[in-house]
């Protein structure tokens, strides 16, 4: 903690405003490779929760990297400090009561260890959208991975930088072999199942 900040208790709490919305919130973290699907599963998924009367908010790679994170490339650290600060805001949203909805490439496992620190374990589910490099350059919806091969993009994920699929994530999205809504329902299921909603 800085010197001379003094930390201050609301009345109000995250348990009062839970009560409220008449649900929890947390954090649904999607990874994975870019062009996996991971903001087509997640725009969708936020859709059924919102239509459910349930608070959401979607935080999203594009449009937080052209506000509070413009400035932040993709070497190693820049997406330490990316992915950092989007912790800390969906911290903040957790506490604000309101099922935050993340989607980013966050490619090490280091990456989402921190985010899960920040947010706190139990706020936290990730959502592996697993999708192969293969596929992913075949869709290659934005033509990033074509300017990644061709050396036009440096430190492209899959291409000329790492990315470490999560070993037990608590949702498996592989999607060459699942409908979009298929997925969609398949999460809505996993969080009434766990109580969550
Ligand atoms: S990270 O790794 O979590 O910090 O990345 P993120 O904030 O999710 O941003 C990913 C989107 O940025 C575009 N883009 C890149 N992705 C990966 N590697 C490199 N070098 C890169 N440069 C630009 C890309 O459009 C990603 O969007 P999605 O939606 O994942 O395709």
């Amino acid at each position: 903690m800085s010197e001379n900040i003094v930390l201050h208790d609301y009345d109000i709490s995250r348990s009062h405003r839970n009560k409220v919305n008449g649900h929890e919130s947390f954090v649904l973290w999607f990874t994975g490779l870019s062009g996996s699907g991971k903001s087509t599963i997640a725009n969708k998924v936020e859709e059924e929760l919102f239509y459910k009367g349930i608070s959401t908010y979607a935080l999203d790679g594009d449009n937080i990297r052209s506000g509070i994170n413009k400035g932040l490339g993709f070497n190693k650290e820049d997406r330490l400090e990316n992915l950092r600060r989007i912790a800390e805001v969906g911290k903040l949203f957790v506490d604000a009561g309101i099922v935050t909805i993340a989607a980013f490439v966050s490619p090490l496992i280091s990456d989402r260890e921190q985010v899960k620190q920040i947010v706190g374990k139990d706020d936290m589910i990730e959502v592996f959208v697993d999708t192969s490099l293969e596929e992913c350059e075949k869709r290659d919806v934005k033509g990033l991975y074509k300017k990644a091969r061709a050396g036009e993009i440096k430190n492209f994920t899959g291409i000329d930088a790492p990315y470490e699929a999560p070993k037990d994530p608590e949702i498996h999205i592989q999607t060459e072999h699942t409908e979009v809504d298929e997925a969609v329902q398949y999460i809505i299921n996993y969080l009434e199942e766990t109580h969550r909603i």
